[in-house]
């Protein structure tokens, strides 16, 4: 924020204007708003229709996640699995009356109703867990740009999106970009993309034994053809792996953002999220990465479902140099910290800009949201807001005053 440079006679002169907010993020701006999977509250999640919408809803980037086709190109999916099954213990797919089961929350396409890939249908171990259902790298990019169609996720609580079932195409990751790219010219504000390599490990074994180029490879190459090997390019580069970010690192000055669960460990490390979110292992991050994506809970954690006391997480990220993205803001009630519920209804909306508050207030840096309309907006509710302390110093009447005190309550940026 430039508000220091605003001298209260220049304050006064605007009449109603109130100081704007001074912000506890590292650069002192106002928090980025991403679009988790798009807009994936009120569309079916990665699709090209969920980003539009999060742009017009004013995010500042969209995430793609990725995963791979049979011949190697970039897909956005949450996961490899374009729909899943139930399996029994044995690790068998799972039959009732002769058909297989579909899992509720994890199936993200068409592809399950369509008898043409009925024999796709396989189990594999993808991070040491078998899982069953149609596998995106089993599918050419032709295939899955003439069939498939997205379908909700959350079918059960998002059920209004199900209308959206089965219209909109899969995008590559070079659709996401050639998007970003238009409404930014269109809307004149830079859209920034977030992409995130999905099981690094497991489609590296994938390149490797189809002679593919790997993941990363394939993701900077694109990159680095559409914005150049910038640092200030409008991208961060997100995984819940190590390794495959340090290679990354060796090769684009492109941003990093090593992401950190609220529990277990990244497949290719041996240490814990909870010892990768300590100020040692924040040490070792910033040696191939610009931050970190947070689970909400390694900033505050829960306690009896309610936010409890927050952790240093943010305070000795920012003291390394460190940004801080946190996720997932969702605004139903089965999603909020139990005090921001508005009823027991679980797919009810609660008070969202409550509980993005309590982590804008410790100084988080931009935050993945599944409404980005209510995270701009709960950016504006708090900007909206002066601090006692911008009312004491306007009370004061300290015409001229050159510096607006940035409210850092802890440790000032090395
Ligand atoms: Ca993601
Ligand atoms: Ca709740």
């Amino acid at each position: 924020m430039k508000a220091s440079v605003l001298s209260l006679a220049v304050l006064l002169s605007l009449g109603t204007a109130l100081p704007a907010q001074a912000w506890n993020t590292l650069s002192g701006d106002a928090p980025i708003v991403i679009g988790h999977r798009g807009a994936s509250g009120y569309r079916p999640e990665h699709t090209l229709e969920a980003y539009s919408l999060a742009i017009a809803q004013g995010a500042n980037f969209i995430e793609p996640d990725l995963v791979m086709t049979k011949d190697g190109e970039l897909l956005a999916r949450h996961e490899p699995l374009l729909a899943r099954v139930d399996l029994n213990a044995d690790g068998s797919i799972k039959l009732v009356n002769g058909a297989p089961v579909l899992n509720r929350t994890d199936s993200s396409t068409n592809v399950w109703e369509l008898s043409k890939y009925a024999n796709r249908l396989t189990v594999k171990t993808v991070d040491g867990q078998k899982v069953g259902g149609w596998f995106a790298e089993d599918f050419t990019a032709a295939e899955i740009r003439s069939d498939i169609r997205a379908q909700e996720r959350l079918r059960d609580l998002r059920t209004g999106n199900n209308s959206y079932n089965n219209q909109f195409v899969i995008p590559t990751l070079q659709d996401v970009i050639d998007l970003a790219k238009a409404k930014s010219i269109e809307t004149g504000r830079t859209i920034g993309i977030y992409p995130e390599t999905k099981h690094p490990t497991y489609f590296k074994n994938f390149t490797d034994a189809n002679g593919l180029k790997r993941m990363e490879d394939k993701l900077v190459e694109t990159l680095h053809a559409n914005y150049g090997n910038d640092r200030n390019a409008p991208v961060f580069i997100q995984s819940f792996e190590v390794g495959n970010l340090q290679y990354i690192n060796g090769k684009t000055d492109i941003r990093i953002a090593q992401l950190l669960n609220g529990s277990g460990r990244p497949f290719d490390d041996n240490r814990s999220y909870a010892e990768l979110a300590s100020a040692a292992g924040l040490d070792f991050i910033k040696s191939y990465a610009d931050g970190v994506g947070s689970n909400t809970n390694l900033m505050i954690a829960l306690a009896n479902g309610k936010l409890g006391a927050p952790t240093q997480l943010i305070a000795n990220a920012h003291q390394r140099g460190l940004i801080v993205h946190g996720w997932t803001f969702r605004a139903e009630n089965a999603f909020l910290p139990n005090e921001f519920d508005s009823s027991a209804d679980p797919a009810a909306f609660g008070d969202l800009t409550g509980q993005i508050k309590a982590f804008v207030d410790l100084g988080m840096d931009g935050f993945f949201t599944d409404q980005p309309d209510l995270g701009v907006a709960a950016v504006a509710a708090i900007a909206a807001v002066p601090e006692p302390q911008s009312y004491a110093l306007m009370l004061a009447g300290l015409a001229g005053m050159g510096a607006w005190v940035r409210r850092r309550k802890q440790h000032k940026a090395g």
